[in-house]
């Protein structure tokens, strides 16, 4: 039994003053789908069941490239984190794992293991570092690291990776998610094919110490902190790199991470056919990897998204088992405000693509009747599935409305006493 932080009649509490309305809301929907021929107890059900994995980063308070502005409370450490990730999972019911970022996270892996015990939590994907400059590391990655020019920051990095995956090994993790920030800032400065040879021939040492019922992600990000090339820019460059790497390795898709307009519902439909989707890091953007809440910008898109993962689940489609993980960076907002509802945002997107009628979806796709196909898909999206979600947490013992429960908890306030305030900075976190 999870020894959760807040306690579970304080839950009771607010969720008491929400439930008459609920069960009306629920009622109505539940009225309104049966027309539709959908049973709203196995959209629930479907619901209950879904999990996305929160990034142990994100409940920091993140900063700009200009500055940082910590709030109250933050994490002193990984097994803070922890509480406030516990914290998350407990008010949702919707986040049971962590994503842990080495060196960032580095502890006693046994006594990761054992405080993510008492909270009801397992880890998702490890993500390496390679990124930034370790305290006390040999060789700077200022020009990069498994693309470097040198053997021996190749090699460093390579080792890095593989200690990741060594703590993932104690911790129960099944897969180590790699992100470079190698590129170029100037034409000239970096031959692409060396440079990519050389991130390839790194990235297939560290595939070799991958453990056989792991999976190794690569994630793509087509600028920043590079600005003029990338060496991971696009999915193209990741999917060949996937293919290069063999079958333990996939692409994982950053919503934050494409060109403006880039069509990403089509990309993962692409990535599903050809079964090299390894998973996602949910967020949203307006202009580039603005790491906003996930749904906060473009719910729409966030729906394609998950229309094309319902329709390949129902059809069956063959490797299919992409990991779910928000990655997000708050700088005005609580971030454990800020990852509750990113993660209520991604189970609405799941919800309203299982609404979708997808047999007559098909027939208006064969007939030619854009208008109606894509009406079809409007009307799910249009379709309000909170007390769909609110009845999955209520139902768990999560709240109804986590937001409205976590403030009248008063979590922040209680950490804020016994976590020491932290002054701001510079900018950090890409
Ligand atoms: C890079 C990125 C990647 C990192 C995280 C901190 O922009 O999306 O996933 O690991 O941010
Ligand atoms: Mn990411
Ligand atoms: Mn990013």
């Amino acid at each position: 039994m999870a020894e959760y932080k807040i306690g579970s009649d304080q839950i009771g509490a607010n969720n008491d003053k929400h439930a008459k309305a609920l069960y009306a809301d629920y009622a109505a929907l539940g009225e309104h789908l049966a027309r539709r021929n959908i049973d709203i107890e196995k959209l629930v059900e479907k619901v209950s069941a879904y999990g996305v994995a929160v990034p142990s980063w994100g409940v920091g308070t993140g900063g700009t490239r200009f500055a940082r502005f910590p709030g109250a409370g933050e994490p002193r450490d990984i097994f803070d984190k922890l509480d406030d990730c516990g914290v998350i999972h407990q008010l949702t019911g919707a986040t049971p794992n962590v994503s842990l970022h080495i060196p960032w996270d580095k502890a006693d892996p046994k006594a990761l293991l054992e405080k993510a015990d008492t909270l009801g939590l397992g880890f998702d994907a490890m993500n390496s570092n390679t990124f930034s400059d370790a305290e006390g590391q040999k060789h700077s990655y200022k020009f990069g690291s498994l693309s470097h020019a040198s053997a021996a920051t190749r090699a460093q990095a390579v080792e890095h990776n593989i200690e990741c995956i060594e703590i993932g090994k104690a911790i129960g993790s099944k897969a180590l998610t790699v992100w470079i920030g190698d590129g170029s800032n100037f034409p000239g400065q970096t031959n692409f094919t060396t440079q990519f040879e050389r991130y390839l021939d790194a990235m297939k040492d560290v595939v070799k110490a991958l453990p056989a019922d792991w999976r190794i992600f690569t994630e793509h990000k087509m600028y920043e902190p590079a600005f003029y090339s990338t060496v991971v820019q696009d999915w193209g460059t990741n999917y060949m790199i996937a293919q290069e790497l063999g079958p333990q390795a996939y692409c994982l898709v950053d919503l934050g991470h494409h060109a403006p307009n880039v069509n990403i519902e089509m990309i993962v439909a692409r990535l599903i056919q050809f079964k090299k989707l390894g998973g996602f890091h949910f967020n949203d953007s307006k202009y580039g990897d603005d790491d906003l809440d996930t749904g906060s910008i473009d719910p729409f898109r966030l729906f394609l998204v998950f229309n094309e993962l319902v329709d390949a689940e129902q059809r069956g489609a063959e490797g299919f088992d992409p990991a779910h993980m928000l990655d997000q960076s708050h700088n005005v907002t609580d971030p454990i405000e800020s990852l509750m509802q990113s993660a209520m945002e991604v189970q609405r997107a799941y919800a309203q693509a299982l609404l979708v009628d997808r047999g007559a979806l098909k027939s208006f796709q064969e007939d030619n009747d854009a208008l109606m196909a894509a009406q079809t898909l409007k009307k799910a999206f249009r379709t309000d599935v909170e007390p769909i979600l609110a009845m999955a947490r209520q139902r768990k013992g999560a709240a109804i409305d986590p937001i409205a429960a976590y403030r009248a908890a008063g979590y922040r306030a209680k950490v804020a006493a016994e976590r020491p305030a932290v002054t701001g900075g510079s900018g950090g976190i890409v």
